[in-house]
C-alpha cells in the first residue's frame, strides 16, 4: 500500500522508504509530518522537509526539547527521522523519532560512561585518515570497531594521495587490518580515485576521523560544491585545530547524503560486538584452537598463539584487540548492560528485517 506513496515522496531519495512510512503512520495520523533531520544545536534543529501542499524541500528550524531525554543517546542526532508539528507556535517541534536503524555511538570524552551518537541511519561508515602523516594502525582499527558496531558498512578512505609516494603501501597495511571493509585511496586535489569512490557510497554516509584528515574537503567533493568550510592551511600537526564544529547533514544531487562530523580526538568504544567484527581474523583463528574456552595465553593446540609465534598475527594487532575488549568491558559494566544489549538486538533485527520485500515494523509509541 505504501510503496506508491513513498517512491513518490520528496524525501525518498534521502532515505524516506516503506518501513519508515509504515512506522510513520501512527504519526500521520496525528497530523505530524516526516522530516531528516540535518543538524543539531542545543535544543533546536535543522530539518529537511517537504512542503505538505507543494511536495517542495526546505529546510525548517525546529524545537528538539519535546524529545529531549536524560540519556544522550537518545536525544535527537544528525541523520534522524523525525515527527514534526510544523503549526506549532512559536516554532515547528520535533514531537518523536522513528526508531533508527543504524547509529554511531562513542563514548562520551572523558571519564563518564555516556554514550555520545555521532550519526544516525547511515549505510556507510567513512573513515577518513589522511596519507600525509604516519598512519596510525591501532587508530584505524577503534575507528573500524565504532564502525562496524554502528551496523552500517565501513569504509576506510586513504585522503591526500598526491602529497605521498608510497600510498600503495600505506593502503596494503590498511587492508590487512581492516577485514572485510573495503579501503581506497583517493585525492580530492587530483580527483584521484573518487569515481571509484562515489560508486562505493548508496544512501547516508557519515564522515569520521580526526581533524584534518581532509573529511569536509572530501563532502565538498561528493556534493560537487562548497557546502563545508576546509582547514585555510595544510599542517601535518592539527592538534588543537578543529574546523567543523557541528555534525551536518549535506544532501546530495544525485540522490543520498553525506554527513560530515568535526574530527575525533578521542574515540571511546560503547560495547556491542563491533570489536569482534572489526578483528574478524583473530576470530577465526579462536575458533581454531583445540579449547572451546581457550585463554590463548598457554593452553596447547591454541590457533591464536601459533599465529603470533609463525608471524601471520602480528603480536601489535593481537595488544591492539586485547585493548579494545577491556575497554568494551569496562563499558559494559558500567552503562546500563541490559539495555544497550536491546538496542543493539533491535538494530539488527531491523537492518535483517531491511532486507526483506515485506516486513511489517511494529510500533510502540509508548516506549518513547
Ligand atoms: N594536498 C591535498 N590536501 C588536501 C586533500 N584533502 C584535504 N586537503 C587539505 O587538508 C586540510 C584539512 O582538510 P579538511 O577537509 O578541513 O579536514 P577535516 O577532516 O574536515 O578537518 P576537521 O573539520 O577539523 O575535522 C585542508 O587544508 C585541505 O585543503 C587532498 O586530497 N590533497
Ligand atoms: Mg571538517
Ligand atoms: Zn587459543
Amino acid at each position: 500500500m505504501t510503496s506508491n506513496t513513498s517512491l513518490a515522496h520528496p524525501l525518498s531519495a534521502y532515505g524516506w522508504n516503506d518501513d519508515r512510512a509504515d512506522e510513520f503512520t501512527y504519526f500521520a495520523e496525528a497530523g505530524l509530518t516526516p522530516a531528516l533531520i540535518s543538524r543539531v544545536d542545543r535544543g533546536r534543529c535543522d530539518l529537511l522537509v517537504a512542503d505538505p501542499d507543494t511536495g517542495e524541500l526546505r529546510t525548517v528550524r525546529a524545537d528538539t526539547r519535546p524529545v529531549g531525554d536524560p540519556d544522550p543517546v537518545k536525544c535527537p542526532c544528525t541523520g534522524d527521522w523525525a515527527a514534526v508539528d510544523l503549526a506549532a507556535q512559536p516554532m515547528p517541534t520535533v514531537t518523536a523519532l522513528l526508531d533508527r536503524t543504524t547509529a554511531i555511538v562513542r563514548k562520551t570524552a572523558g571519564g563518564r560512561s555516556d554514550g555520545q551518537v555521532l550519526a544516525a541511519n547511515i549505510d556507510t561508515v567513512m573513515i577518513a585518515v589522511s596519507l600525509a602523516a604516519d598512519p596510525d594502525l591501532g587508530r584505524i582499527e577503534r575507528f573500524l570497531a565504532l564502525a562496524w558496531e554502528s551496523g552500517a558498512a565501513p569504509l576506510v578512505v586513504l585522503t591526500k594521495a598526491d602529497l605521498v609516494d608510497d600510498a600503495d603501501f600505506i593502503h596494503e597495511d590498511v587492508e590487512k587490518i581492516a577485514p572485510g571493509a573495503t579501503v581506497l585511496t583517493v585525492s580530492a586535489e587530483t580527483d584521484e580515485g573518487m569515481d571509484v569512490l562515489r560508486a562505493c557510497l548508496h544512501g547516508a554516509t557519515a564522515l569520521v576521523g580526526q581533524s584534518g584528515a581532509g573529511k569536509s574537503t572530501l563532502t565538498n567533493a561528493l556534493a560537487g560544491r562548497r557546502v563545508m568550510a576546509v582547514q585555510e592551511t595544510r599542517s601535518v600537526d592539527e592538534k588543537g585545530r578543529h574546523t567543523t564544529t557541528t555534525r551536518e547533514l549535506v544532501p546530495l544531487e544525485g540522490g543520498g547524503v553525506v554527513i560530515d562530523t568535526p574530527g575525533l580526538r578521542e574515540v571511546g568504544l560503547y560495547g556491542g560486538e563491533g570489536v569482534d567484527l572489526a578483528f574478524a581474523d583473530i576470530a577465526g583463528l579462536a575458533e581454531q584452537c583445540r579449547f572451546d574456552d581457550c585463554s590463548h595465553r598457554s593452553e596447547p593446540g591454541c590457533a591464536v598463539a601459533a599465529a603470533l609465534e609463525d608471524g601471520t598475527l602480528p603480536q601489535r594487532r593481537m595488544d591492539s584487540y586485547l585493548k579494545l575488549r577491556r575497554e568494551n568491558d569496562w563499558i559494559a559494566s558500567r552503562s546500563d548492560a541490559r539495555l544497550a544489549a536491546e538496542r543493539l538486538r533491535k538494530w539488527k533485527t531491523v537492518s535483517k528485517s531491511m532486507r526483506g520485500p515485506n516486513n511489517p515494523t511494529r510500533h510502540d509509541p509508548a516506549r518513547r
